[in-house]
Parts: C-alpha cells; sequence; structure tokens
C-alpha cells in the first residue's frame, strides 16, 4: 500500500513539470503527413535528427503561384551559385567551371546508381535538399523551393511564368533550329519542339553549359562513364521545348494514373516509363518538354530548370506517400540502373550512393523516406 501511494506520489510529481511546459513540446507540434513513417523513424533513428515542428517547416510552392519578385530572388540565388569557384579537382573535372556545375558533375558520377534503381527518389529528394540549402548558406536565399507543375503548363508552355521568357521566368524557349524529329529509340521519335538552339531570353540567356551528352546506352549496357566525360565542352545552353512531349506524357490524367499505383513498382512504370516501349512516363516525358540537355539523363542538370523539375516529381513522390501511409516506407528497385549488373534489392537499410562533396554524412534509403523527419522538415503548398 505504502509502496503504491509512493509511486503514485512519484508518478504525479514526474507529470507535474510536463504539465506546466505542456503546450509548445516538439511532441506536441510535430507536424507530419506521413504519421506511420514518422512513428517509425522516431523509432528507428531516436534522437539522430531535430524535430520537425510547424515553425521550422518550409512550405515549397508552384513557380507560377509565386510574385514576379520571388521568382527572381529564387533565379538569383541560382546564378548566385554560378558565381561561386569550383571545389572539385580541376585536373579530374575540367568541367566544373563553378559550384553550380560541381552539381551537375557530382550527378553525372552518380547517374548510373541513382536511375532506374531502388535509389531514385530518395537519393534525388536529398540531392534537392542540398541545392535548397546551398542556395539558403551561399547566397541568403529565403524564399520558397519552388516547382514547375507540368500538367498546369502542358497546354501554355510558352506563356506558363516558367517559360514566359521574361525576366521572371525560368528563362524561354531556344531559338528556333530545324534538326528534324527527336528520335529516342528505332520505334519511338517525337515531332520537334519549337526552339532547338541557345536560350537567349531571361536570366539564363547567355548561360553555359560545360557537358556534352553521354548516350543513355552506357546505362542500358552497364558501361562506366566515357573518359571524355568531365572534358570541358563549352556551349549555350540549348533548349527545344515540346508541346507534344507536355500534352502526351505530363497531362493530369497520366499525374492521376501515378497517384494512384496501387504499389510503388507500378509508381516506378507510371513516372519513368516503360524502356523500349511507347511511353515515356511522367518523369522522363517532362525531360522530353525541354529537350537537350535537359532531356539527358546524366548531363540534364546543367538547364537549371532541372530544379523546379525534379521538384515536382518530389512533389508528385510525396503526394502518392500521403495518399498511401501504409506503403509510404516501402522500396522498390535494386542497386544498379535497370539491373545491370544484377544486385541486391534496395530496403531501408541500404546506404545511398553519397552526394559529392555536397553531403556531409551518408544515409539510408530509410532516413530520406519522409519529407518531415530525417533530415528533411518540408511540406508542399498542394497535395496532388
Ligand atoms: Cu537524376
Amino acid at each position: 500500500m505504502v509502496n503504491s501511494i509512493l509511486s503514485f506520489a512519484a508518478l504525479a510529481l514526474a507529470t507535474v513539470p510536463s504539465l506546466v511546459s505542456a503546450a509548445p513540446t516538439t511532441e506536441a507540434w510535430q507536424s507530419t503527413d506521413f504519421p506511420v513513417v514518422d512513428a517509425w523513424m522516431k523509432h528507428k533513428s531516436p534522437g539522430k535528427f531535430r524535430p520537425c515542428t510547424d515553425e521550422t517547416i518550409k512550405i515549397r510552392k508552384d513557380f507560377d503561384s509565386m510574385a514576379p519578385e520571388e521568382r527572381k530572388a529564387y533565379t538569383d540565388a541560382i546564378k548566385c551559385i554560378a558565381s561561386k569557384p569550383s571545389q572539385l579537382d580541376q585536373t579530374i573535372y575540367p568541367a566544373a567551371t563553378n559550384r553550380y556545375m560541381d552539381y551537375a558533375v557530382t550527378h553525372v558520377n552518380r547517374t548510373r546508381q541513382v536511375h532506374l534503381s531502388g535509389f531514385f527518389l530518395t537519393w534525388h529528394r536529398y540531392y534537392l535538399h542540398l541545392f535548397e540549402e546551398d542556395l539558403r548558406t551561399e547566397c541568403g536565399y529565403t524564399g520558397a523551393f519552388p516547382y514547375w507543375n507540368w500538367p498546369a503548363t502542358a497546354d501554355n508552355l510558352h506563356g506558363s511564368a516558367v517559360f514566359d521568357g521574361s525576366e521572371y521566368s525560368m528563362s524561354g524557349d531556344g531559338e528556333y533550329v530545324d534538326t528534324g524529329p527527336v528520335v529516342l529509340a528505332p520505334t519511338l521519335s517525337l515531332p520537334h519542339g519549337s526552339g532547338g538552339g541557345c536560350v537567349n531570353s531571361g536570366p539564363f540567356a547567355g548561360w553555359q553549359t560545360t557537358m556534352a551528352d553521354i548516350p543513355i546506352t552506357y546505362i542500358l549496357q552497364g558501361l562506366p562513364l566515357p573518359d571524355t566525360a568531365f572534358q570541358l565542352n563549352q556551349s549555350c545552353l540549348t533548349r527545344d521545348l515540346n508541346t507534344f512531349a507536355a500534352q502526351t506524357w505530363c497531362n493530369y490524367t497520366a499525374l492521376d494514373l501515378a497517384l494512384e499505383s496501387a504499389d510503388l513498382a507500378e509508381f516506378d512504370t507510371q513516372i519513368n516509363g516503360v524502356l523500349g516501349g511507347g511511353s515515356l512516363g511522367l518523369h522522363s516525358g517532362a525531360h522530353f518538354i525541354i529537350g537537350s540537355p535537359g532531356s539527358s539523363i546524366y548531363v540534364s542538370v546543367q538547364d537549371p530548370i532541372w530544379w523546379p523539375l525534379h521538384t515536382f516529381l518530389d512533389n508528385v513522390y510525396t503526394s502518392w506517400q500521403i495518399r498511401h501511409p501504409d506503403l509510404a516506407n516501402i522500396t522498390f528497385g535494386t542497386e544498379t540502373a535497370v539491373n545491370v549488373p544484377p544486385s541486391a534489392n534496395v530496403t531501408l537499410d541500404t546506404v545511398e550512393p553519397d552526394w559529392g562533396y555536397f553531403g556531409q554524412e551518408l544515409h539510408t534509403v530509410g532516413d530520406l523516406i519522409s519529407t518531415t523527419a530525417g533530415p528533411f522538415c518540408y511540406k508542399y503548398d498542394v497535395q496532388l
């Protein structure tokens, strides 16, 4: 009896302080759209990451919905990153002409592991996060990290805030150069878009790319990068806006099919299409809306539209996770692109390929599965 009274007293004492300081504990204010995943992560790596709260969470926005000055602040910050010196060894990476191109080089270096593999969605999620943090810490950017809404712009690319070519856009189309249809495979070609030449309008007029394209056959055949991959190959940024690609693969029906996928294997097919088949899928299709170099699986990061493009893909993935809470932490795919050479299935415990010098520490796939736990603390203005 005495014991139980003492225990009760001890319990009461223990509870009082937490009642007093109850209101704004991080627990109570935790903001999550991923209840299952965030609970799993808290159990998996308690205390490893800072909690994400309603005070600290960042909201990613549709580029079209941002005020003109907000859009310009974003492109100014990207240009600021490109004005900073490269941190890579110039004898190995002559194409790394500045800090922006360091990102592009890092992506080329990891292309074979992080596409058409089990790392794709989470590796790119963290890569976006690193760039966003860099805009903030290196260039003082304080705005939202925007996405380019593919289906919303598919019928009016040239009139969209993203591509209208004004100083508040992501720059417009390339100059028109008639190079004929875009041949993707013997059985798949697209009509030529409306550009093809240098981008001469908007904030990225005069932007220089430094790496030549590398054929996707290097991935499909499991080949290492060609020796010339990082040679300096200076060119103007080109674009070839392609309404056919936008309307065919990036429409609302395609988006809904992806969001309604019953598992991650089906989701992967909806976003990446069927290799050698007739469909590019939602994400690959988006790359072909902008044309070369933005359509390259290797060197696409050289076009700054890459960041809003991939941020929208992350929104699609995030929205799929929120719609399928019980499946939100499943994985799909192996450790090599198209499983060549054959490799193990990726699990939540598999360590991600690194992000070059930008990533301070290694992360498992499981660390990167929730946008409101682990190293992340963001959500999207609109759930798709
Ligand atoms: Cu990529």
